[in-house]
């Protein structure tokens, strides 16, 4: 099986349950796919997210204490074979195709050939990429790096790169001047460390992972845990099968969320035994998750005020809270026929739910992009937080907050300086420890480093991983102002859309993946990353690189540094390159807190949890206390409805991570051999007198100027809320407006786009 797109593409309903016989099927045609050695990945495998091997490249989810002999999952192995891959990117690949033909190549197609073997530098002349000196590619950036305005340089880190690497590389762009420090979770959580940060004083999620042994309910928002977090479903199935009821809302009914077959556990494998994950399920509508939760909060508040007590938390509410009066007035003063229509659920559905997260006397809210993706985003935060606090469920065994982080290091990049907003860096103690002072303002976070492209204002961009250019939204106006650009430098196991659109002078680094051995002076080298619950991990590369060119990130990082920045006394590149603890020791003292012992702690099983002030109930907000905070509507989208006019949710399929494309088998949605579809209720194809298979184009109308179109997709019937129409990420980013995000969080809205349907 080639994973390649067919003529014939199949559409059927998937019956199976997740995990089981299929998802080992499709381990046994992921290493055929990637021509890996068959010896070297079930070795690699048995490694994977234990205390002395590697940690996964693929999500980051918590790694327990005692793994499971084989801790690993599906789409972890789809994405360690994706990096063992036997297949190469070389010069002559290059040589082969020009630039301007690899623009016409899909993003299956680009990554397909396999690992980047040599430095690249673009030949405009030519249209090619020729293989260069990394001494030489060093000496050009930094010199064009000098020549620049550090404030107009974009330093993008894409959520996998460790937390060494990721504490030299925002410390290097802040001794450059430039605190211009987007991330991957600008598109991602960000949503979640404004609204966390603002109710309860902690950006991230205060759960771990024995809090799911003592939890009676799980309230499961908009996270598709079967095939982004598969590990995870251990933990939901333990749950599930203690009694544990598990409350799930999401528009799709995804598989991993319904039925899970265990494939450690011989017994379900034979006798194909599945555990039924969730005890409710409910299709909401995309953007409806704001009248969702006000209907919950609406019914715990009145039959509390109806019982004289008793099912609130009063005590919590009084020693921890602010501003419950003024959110419980909001609640009793909604009006039941808004809160179904903005959710799409009856009200009787939403009171059996409700009668589940009262009786429960710990409760979990676990939530994804479905939540973080939308126009009121931070309002879907916080009115989940707001329901957990109704009844004290924060800081105690088994109840908490726990959103889904998604790249395998995203949590630990901001933890350890990658950040664009001056507050969250501990700029004082870094002026102290390296004797320079750090930019002050306030740098531009992706939304913003796209406004700057448009404006012709940002001239440089280093890219430390990632796609930014395939990941961002408004595609078709983003591409051609990059262009403007005076220099681009992308560092990159693969190649990818990012690394044809470029700028006058545009370098390709290709660096080391987690799962190779990472040699330097002082013997190989361990690196560490953070999970979804702040416990940190050391991980180890054993595999012999891909290429004998290859750098590691630490050290293209490094060497970029000593390229641009004058010598520092306080600062020597080349130890830090030499003997990977000696940044370790530095992060230490930049963070002694959270991080001492930092190099004694690393291979702990389990991870060192790094602490969480919510946790222990200390709230760092501005009351001092969590806050209740009301929103201002119960639709997410902040756009009104009008006739015809789809909410489009851009999705991921179950044989993707991010813009990488591994296939064409959304094996769980029954999606095979396409990506070019439009999910669409059934209702909705008949009433605009449309038809299953026909080709359609969606259309942004979203009340600006620009054409936004995207062509030749097949409607698919599907078990989706009328108004609501889903779609494959990146496929469809030309439609999202740039401006289209987040409020404060500027999160792209890629969960609710206003789209109409054309032919
Ligand atoms: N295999 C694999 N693993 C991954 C990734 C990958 O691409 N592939 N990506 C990684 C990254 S970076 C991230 S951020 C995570 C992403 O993991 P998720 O957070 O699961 O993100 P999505 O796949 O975009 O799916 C979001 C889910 O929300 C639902 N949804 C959409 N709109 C709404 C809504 O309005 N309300 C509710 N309640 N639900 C809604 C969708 O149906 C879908 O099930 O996964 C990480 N892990
Ligand atoms: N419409 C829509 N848009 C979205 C989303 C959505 O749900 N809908 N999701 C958003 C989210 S949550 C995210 S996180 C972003 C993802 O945005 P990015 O993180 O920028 O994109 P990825 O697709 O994860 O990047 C893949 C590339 O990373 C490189 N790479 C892989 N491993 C390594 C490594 O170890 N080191 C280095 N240096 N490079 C490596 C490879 O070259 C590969 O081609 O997209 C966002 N965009
Ligand atoms: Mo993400």
């Amino acid at each position: 099986m080639s994973g390649k797109p067919t003529d014939k593409p199949e559409i059927e309903p998937y019956d199976g349950p997740a995990g089981g016989w299929g998802s080992m099927k499709s381990l046994a045609e992921i290493g055929l796919r990637e021509r890996v050695p068959p010896i070297s990945t079930p070795h690699e495998l048995a490694r994977q997210n234990k205390p002395d091997g590697y940690m996964c490249v693929s999500c980051a989810w918590a790694k327990p204490a005692e793994p499971h002999p084989a801790e690993f999952c599906e789409n972890g192995a789809k994405a360690t074979a994706w990096e063992l891959t036997g297949l190469r990117t070389t010069p002559a690949f290059f040589e082969k195709h020009s630039v301007s033909e690899l623009l016409q190549f899909t993003d299956y197609e680009l990554e397909q050939h396999g690992r980047l073997t040599h430095p690249l530098r673009y030949n405009p002349d030519t249209d090619h990429y020729e293989a260069v000196e990394w001494e030489q590619a060093f000496a050009e950036i930094g010199r064009e790096l000098k020549a620049l305005d550090p404030k107009s340089v974009i330093f993008y880190a894409s959520g996998r790169a460790s937390l060494e690497t990721s504490y030299a590389y925002s410390l290097m762009a802040r001794m450059y001047g430039s605190q211009n420090l987007p991330d991957s979770s600008n598109m991602c959580h960000e949503t979640t460390s404004v609204a966390l940060k603002k109710c309860i004083g902690a950006p991230v999620g205060t759960v771990k992972l024995e809090d799911f042994e003592q939890c009676d309910a799980i309230f499961f928002f908009g996270q598709n845990v079967g095939s982004n977090a598969p590990r995870m479903l251990h933990q939901l199935e333990d749950a599930a099968k203690r009694g544990c009821e598990i409350i799930t809302f999401n528009p799709l009914r995804e598989r991993g969320l319904e039925r899970f077959i265990n494939p450690q556990n011989p017994v379900e494998m034979t006798t194909g035994k599945a555990t039924r994950i969730s005890t409710q399920y409910h299709q909401v509508k995309a953007g409806g998750d704001i009248a969702v939760l006000m209907g919950l909060c609406k019914m715990v508040i009145e039959a509390d005020d109806a019982a004289g007590g008793g099912i609130l938390d009063a005590a919590f509410i009084a020693q921890h809270t602010h501003g419950f009066d003024a959110f419980a007035a909001t609640c009793r003063q909604a009006q039941w026929s808004d809160i179904e229509r903005e959710s799409g659920l009856s009200r009787a559905a939403l009171e059996e739910a409700a009668r589940v997260y009262m009786k429960a006397r710990n409760v979990l809210g676990i939530y994804g992009m479905g939540l973080t993706q939308h126009r009121l985003g931070i309002h879907n935060v916080y009115m989940l937080m707001a329901l957990l606090l109704l009844r004290g469920n924060i800081g105690r065994p088994g109840a908490g907050i726990c959103p889904v982080r998604g790249h395998s290091n995203v949590q630990g990049q901001r933890t350890v300086g990658i950040t664009e907003k001056p507050e969250l860096a501990p700029l004082d103690k870094l002026a102290e420890q390296y004797g320079f002072e750090p930019p002050r303002d306030k740098g531009m976070n992706t939304v913003e480093a796209c406004e700057g492209i448009l404006a012709g204002k940002v001239h440089g961009f280093i890219g430390l991983g990632g796609n930014f250019v395939r990941a961002i939204p408004d595609t078709s106006r983003m591409e051609p102002a990059w262009r403007g650009m005076r220099l681009t430098v992308q560092v990159a196991t693969k190649l990818n859309r990012s690394h044809l659109v470029n700028g006058q002078i545009a370098y390709l680094l290709p660096c080391l993946g987690r799962i190779e051995e990472d040699m330097q002076a002082s013997g190989p080298q361990a690196v560490s990353m953070e999970d979804s619950t702040s416990c940190i991990h050391g991980s180890l590369g054993e595999r012999t690189p891909a290429s004998p060119h290859l750098l590691s990130e630490m050290k293209i990082v490094a060497e970029i540094a000593k390229a641009v920045l004058a010598p520092n006394p306080k600062l020597d590149w080349d130890a830090w390159v030499a003997d990977y603890s000696k940044v370790r020791d530095a992060i230490a003292e930049t963070y002694p807190d959270q991080f001492r012992d930092f190099n004694q702690r690393m291979f702990q099983p389990g991870g060192f949890y790094r602490g969480n002030s919510a946790r222990e109930r200390e709230w760092k907000t501005a009351s001092g206390k969590a806050e209740f905070i009301a929103p201002p509507a119960l639709s997410a989208t902040g756009f009104d409805d009008q006739p015809d006019l789809f909410r489009l949710i851009t999705l991921r399929s179950n044989d993707q991570f991010n813009t990488t494309i591994y296939g064409y088998h959304d094996r769980f949605r029954g999606i095979e051999g396409t990506r070019q579809i439009v999910l669409m209720n059934r209702r909705d194809i008949e009433r605009l007198a449309l038809a299953e298979g026909a080709e359609v184009a969606l259309h942004t109308d979203a009340g600006d100027r620009t054409e936004r179109r995207v062509n030749g997709l097949r409607i698919v019937g599907y078990d989706i809320p009328e108004g609501c129409i889903g779609a494959y990420y990146p496929e469809c980013n030309p439609l999202i407006p740039l401006w289209h995000h987040a409020e404060e969080a500027k999160v792209p809205a890629a969960k609710s786009v206003p789209v109409r349907i054309v032919q």
